[in-house]
């Protein structure tokens, strides 16, 4: 809808589409709180979000997955063939082609943390936030080929301000301010479940949710940022989650791949781990409908799921660990084709809301209402070809999701430790472990110092770890 849309047109636009209790509540509202309420109202597409609404309540079907429904075909990288592809990575990251790309908009509330999830202290021995963990990555990788790397973080409206002024709290943890850049995606409204009514956060304000990281691709236009990095002459953006401090910032290896492999279009590739068991929380890389793609865990059937080869390994066993290199001049097609959009997915939730007659707030104990998100790897199967490469699930994985249990902050920063022992024992460095091998000691090894075990040979190192001692390197 245009911004030129008037209130009444807007209003017989709710009626017709079965939101009139909208229409009420804003001529119960004054004068100043109902034209701010039109104008959220008139950047909605009221009839887009009929459509959405009437396909994810009344004429909901459950997503399905194609029948012809197979594993991915996977890249394992051999030594012969890791030392070309990283050759050519680092030719790109050298010639300022390469950026990194953060999806941030979560907050750390699963972690019981009020703020955006990229603050939260996770380092295993000093605490560092997500945020400072990526910057030294991207810093040591800079200051190894002499370049400057653009950072582009991408929050949420509901994290924007806290982002930003944590980084300039931090002094950027010492990355140039004009190569960080932020944006906040896109959100979508939240509506009943059932009768597929908009919600009200407030008397005047629609309660509305990020629209997934999906979102991150009309997001990068919109903001400006899609321009910045043609600007700079950006080709290829390493992408990542801000919940793991295991992903590599910028892994000349994968871009290599990305941007050489005969396999890719140097569109949109992706880094996978085989599956810890069968139910684990990740997508997982298939081909369908001739297409590579992933199924999201909660849409795989049990059966395939839990399906075995002939070597009794799992069948569907390429984890998504949300690692992937994208083309900007991939990204800039799709969004600049007005038919282009990922679809969404829906997530049944509890979302408080107030009533619009009466005002009265509800804090449901139950489910009560649908979110809408995108999901960016929903992109994949729209490349032209896609490359999926195996990767060590330790090098590269050890999200921080929940409080406590699997992966918890806990189970993080044991992982942190066991991946700093396996670098120093590469180097020849012992390590203490305890009688069931854990490691008997917490190491910390800065990304400054070393993002692999390579890089950390180059240093001089301690003749040996201490049983019990915290090591920072
Ligand atoms: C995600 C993947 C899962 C697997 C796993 C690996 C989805 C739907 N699932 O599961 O397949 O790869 O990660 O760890 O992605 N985010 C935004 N904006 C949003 C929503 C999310 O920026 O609107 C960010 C969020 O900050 C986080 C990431 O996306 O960094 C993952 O989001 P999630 O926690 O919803 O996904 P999760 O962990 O269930």
């Amino acid at each position: 809808m245009s911004e030129t849309v008037s209130p009444d047109q807007i209003s017989q636009q709710l009626e017709s589409i079965g939101q009139g209790h909208l229409a009420r509540h804003a001529e119960a509202l004054d004068a100043e709180a109902r034209g701010a309420f039109y104008e959220q109202l008139a950047a909605l597409d009221l009839g887009e979000i009929s459509r959405l609404i009437e396909s994810n309540t009344t004429s909901h079907t459950p997503e399905t997955v194609p029948s012809d429904l197979r594993p991915a075909d996977v890249i394992s990288l051999g030594d012969g063939s890791r030392e070309p592809a990283k050759h050519t990575g680092e030719a790109l990251i050298r010639a300022g082609k390469a950026a990194c790309f953060t999806v941030a908009g979560g907050q750390g509330s699963r972690l019981g943390y009020d703020g955006p999830k990229g603050c939260f202290p996770t380092s295993c021995a000093t605490g560092k936030p997500l945020f400072r963990i990526f910057a030294e990555g991207i810093l040591g990788t800079q200051r190894r080929h002499d370049v400057t790397i653009p950072w582009y973080i991408m929050t949420s409206p509901l994290n924007h301000d806290a982002t930003v002024a944590f980084f300039e709290q931090h002094e950027h943890f010492g990355l140039d301010p004009a190569a960080v850049r932020f944006f906040p995606q896109g959100v979508m409204p939240s509506f009943d479940k059932d009768s597929g009514k908009l919600l009200l956060a407030q008397p005047g304000v629609l309660a509305t949710n990020p629209d997934g990281h999906g979102g991150s691709f009309k997001a990068l236009r919109v903001s400006g940022a899609l321009d910045d990095m043609k600007q700079r002459g950006v080709e290829h953006l390493s992408y990542f989650q801000v919940d793991n401090p295991h992903a590599r910032p910028v892994d000349p290896v994968f871009l290599g791949l990305h941007a050489s492999s005969p396999d890719s279009s140097g569109q949109f590739s992706s880094k996978m781990v085989a599956k810890a068991v069968w139910n684990e929380k990740v997508g997982v890389f298939c081909v369908g409908d001739g297409k590579t793609q992933v199924i999201e865990y909660s849409d795989l059937p049990e059966d395939l799921a839990k399906q075995t080869d002939a070597s009794g390994a799992l069948a569907f066993n390429a984890g998504s660990v949300a690692i992937h290199a994208i083309g900007v001049g991939f990204i800039d097609k799709v969004t600049g084709d007005d038919a282009f959009a990922l679809p969404f997915h829906r997530a049944i939730k509890k979302v408080p809301f107030v009533d619009p007659e009466t005002g009265q707030r509800h804090e449901p104990s139950e489910p009560n209402a649908i979110k809408l998100e995108r999901f960016v790897f929903d992109g994949i199967p729209i490349a032209e070809r896609s490359i999926v490469v195996e990767t060590d699930r330790l090098e590269e994985f050890a999200p921080v999701k929940n409080a406590t249990g699997t992966d918890s902050i806990e189970s993080s920063r044991a992982l942190q430790t066991e991946r700093s022992a396996r670098w120093l024992e590469a180097n020849g460095v012992p390590v203490p472990r305890r009688e069931n091998g854990s490691v008997d000691a917490v190491i910390e090894i800065s990304p400054l110092t070393a993002q692999d075990a390579d890089e950390l040979g180059e240093h001089d190192l301690p003749d040996a770890i201490d049983p019990g001692s915290t090591v920072t390197l």
